[in-house]
């Protein structure tokens, strides 16, 4: 394992098109922001890098529903973002901008690196162009019935209903979003990524990590792996984003692919921060210098484009390079998700808690915790409003803030508001609190990402003190003996000052609070020094007798009141309740019945029984089972969306019903020649029909 000397912490970039929700702060930027808050107080050179990802068509949809451009939605919600972050206490290094110059000028220069090195390739396909609107569709603009479930209104990328990932040209009945006109296919040309070429590279690179890396993030990445790594589209045919830097004519409206300029954010904001601290070219031993070591926090809907895609952009940089290579992440820890009330957020169904919102009527510290408390290291994990007024009534208030207030008032009341003697290293460490393995288990679990263990550390110390302090009793205790007292008011306030320290990460802004009402002049931060651990103050006790506390305490955390839920779980329900209408609505749409049809027409199907003679699934479909059914003498080959409900071993032999004259079509490069017929049933079950009769297809029906 080599020893770093810098760590460099990067953030995923949030499309600029919308608010950040508590899902999102909970997978990614509040564990960041623990982890970097952790390595400031222990000493460590470290920054941690975010901004808005500001391109793709992801804006350009939310401009078009809004009718104003692209770039009036990434000014708002790039503000609006930063702004709550700032607010929740993410303290970012730099909160760059994908639209900057800089940024720009970065994944141009990275694109003409590795076009210059012949990397690239040019490949020209067919896609769908709305002749109306005089532009090509890129996928999430074309919209049609899904192949699979037969959902009228499935994107050309993914199908809400069903899940399934299809590509435009899968779709029946394609249509463009922009107007109502059926697309047509034109050519385009692309330069591709091959990321093939890289497969051995960078199978090598994940087994290096492996030992160490989250098994979800091992997991998604070697599925991709055994797979085998195909060439990307590295570029797209719209008017926003980053132009392809190439004076030719067939460069002309094409602009790099978002994933391509966004990865590469993180370096151009490393730029910018460097700029800002007035050495401009500080930004490289963060991202070249070996000792440095470089961590991306994502979801895990964003593993293989941090574990394949932008570790082999990055190996084509380097390729042939004598120096100034980039660093590859050398940890990835991608969250699950965390849901909210038993669901999953969902901006596009308007089921999120916004940041912003949440912290115009809770304090940033009590929403910090609740979450660290709930962080979805492991397993996806869920946030309700019933926990988090639980946590911070129970644990925050009556636990943390009622043992800081105790001790800085009966000292003020008492002992004239200092500390009143000093405490000997027994009585510190008689306190029923091991402070070396307190100390370890903080590192092993912030250094080891697990920031839920980290924040319990914390709240144990806390409730070790509060104990400590109920059973002392020293305002009776003091009627008789006002030296044991006074000890323990020494001990209670050094315990504050151990939690301030101990729990910073979690709760910076209390922390800043039990700092100032210890009498330290100017924030916690101020305290910390390069190469030195401010978590070494645990380990003795910190406040010397005579040091002088502020003068009046504060009451840190407020409770929260039935009657300040109420109005959320309120909303919640209304929430649910319209999402509950939208699926019945959808239920309800596919009872209608669709336009009437001849006779003739119906007698154009050829329906048939055909028996199932081998099955298999296929690959990247987790929905469909690839069936070879024999008809008579001939055997056709029909993908059937059926994988969720029937395995591919109980498929053999059954007879099924099918259609046996549809149109050939073309899903996941296999080719399917009919369609097998199947009913819905309850609770979201799928039905093959299965006709009875004594001999079928040549064998005998049981
Ligand atoms: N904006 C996707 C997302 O927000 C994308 C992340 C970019 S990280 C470089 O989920
Ligand atoms: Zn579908």
């Amino acid at each position: 394992m080599p020893q770093f000397t810098r760590t460099l912490v990067t953030t995923a970039l949030p499309y600029a098109n919308g608010p950040v929700h508590l899902g999102h702060l909970a997978g990614v930027y509040l564990p960041a922001d623990l982890y970097v808050r952790y390595k400031r107080l222990k000493g460590e050179d470290v920054i941690h890098i975010g901004g808005s990802d500001e391109h793709g068509v992801p804006i350009t949809i939310t401009a078009e529903k809004e009718g104003i451009s692209p770039k009036d939605v990434v000014d708002r919600y790039h503000g609006m973002n930063l702004e709550a972050f700032t607010k929740c206490g993410i303290s970012f290094d730099y909160y760059g901008r994908t639209t900057s110059e800089v940024h720009h000028q970065t994944a141009k220069d990275f694109f003409l690196e590795i076009e210059g090195k012949g990397i690239f390739q040019q490949k020209t396909e067919k896609l769908f162009f709305d002749r109306k609107a005089n532009r090509f569709l890129s996928d999430r603009y074309v919209t049609g019935t899904c192949p699979i479930c037969n959902n009228s209104e499935a994107n050309g990328d993914q199908c809400e209903q069903c899940g399934t990932h299809l590509s435009p040209l899968e779709l029946i009945n394609p249509k463009s979003k922009f107007s109502d006109a059926t697309p047509e296919l034109r050519e385009t040309m692309h330069w591709y990524f091959p990321l093939g070429s890289f497969q051995q590279q960078l199978e090598d690179y994940v087994t290096l990590h492996e030992s160490d890396w989250r098994s979800n993030v091992v997991n998604y990445t070697r599925t991709w792996l055994k797979q085998g790594l195909n060439d990307r589209a590295i570029t797209r045919d719209l008017n926003w984003g980053i132009t392809v830097p190439l004076e030719r004519d067939e460069a002309a409206g094409k602009v790099l692919y978002v994933w391509f300029d966004a990865v590469l954010g993180y370096i151009s904001f490393t730029k910018e921060w460097a700029a800002e601290q007035g050495d401009a070219e500080r930004w490289k031993s963060y991202w070249q210098d070996p000792q440095s070591r470089l961590v991306h926090f994502i979801g895990k809907d964003n593993v293989v484009f941090h574990t394949l895609m932008f570790p082999a952009i990055l190996m084509a940089w380097n390729e042939g390079q004598q120096s100034d290579c980039y660093n590859l992440a050398d940890n990835v820890p991608a969250s699950e998700f965390m849901n909210f009330e038993g669901r999953k957020f969902s901006k596009s169904r308007n089921y999120a808690v916004y940041l912003g919102e949440f912290l115009e009527k809770f304090p940033a510290d009590t929403l910090r915790y609740s979450i660290a408390m709930n962080y979805p290291e492991n397993k996806d994990t869920d946030f309700s409003w019933q926990d988090f007024q639980n946590r911070t009534n129970g644990e925050l208030a009556d636990t943390l803030g009622n043992f800081i207030k105790r001790s800085i008032d009966f000292t003020n009341a008492r002992f004239d508001g200092v500390v009143p003697c000093n405490v000997t290293a027994d009585e510190w460490n008689d306190l029923g609190i091991d402070w070396h393995d307190t100390l370890e288990q903080l590192d092993r679990a912030y250094e080891g990402f697990h920031f839920r263990d980290a924040t319990s550390v914390g709240m144990d110390i806390a409730r070790a003190a509060n104990r400590f302090l109920t059973v002392s009793e020293p305002w009776k205790i003091i009627k008789v003996d006002r030296n044991a007292a006074a000890r323990t008011m020494a001990l209670s306030l050094n315990l504050c000052h151990a939690l301030s320290i101990a729990l910073y990460p979690v709760l910076p802004e209390t922390c800043n609070r039990i700092h100032a009402m210890l009498g330290f002049d100017g924030p916690l931060e101020d305290l910390i020094v390069r190469g030195a651990s401010l978590f070494a103050d645990l380990l003795a006790p910190k406040l010397q007798q005579g040091h002088k506390l502020r003068e009046n305490s504060e009451i840190l955390f407020t409770k929260i009141e039935e009657s300040a839920i109420a109005p959320e779980l309120a909303k919640i329900n209304t929430l649910l309740a319209e999402a509950e209408k939208r699926e019945a609505g959808v239920v309800e749409s596919r009872m209608e019945f669709k336009p009437v049809i001849s006779f003739e027409d119906f007698q154009k199907i050829d329906l048939r029984v055909a028996t199932v003679i081998a099955a298999e699934p296929v690959k990247k479909a987790s929905k469909l089972l690839k069936l070879q059914l024999q008809v008579g003498s001939v055997t056709k080959q029909v993908l059937a969306g059926i994988a969720q409900h029937y395995s591919a071993e109980e498929m053999v032999g059954k007879n099924v019903l099918m259609v046996a004259n549809l149109a050939e079509r073309t899903m996941r490069n296999e080719v399917s020649q009919g369609m097998i017929l199947a009913v819905d049933g309850a609770d979201g079950k799928l039905f093959i029909l299965e006709p009875s009769g004594t001999e079928i297809n040549g064998r005998a029906v049981q």
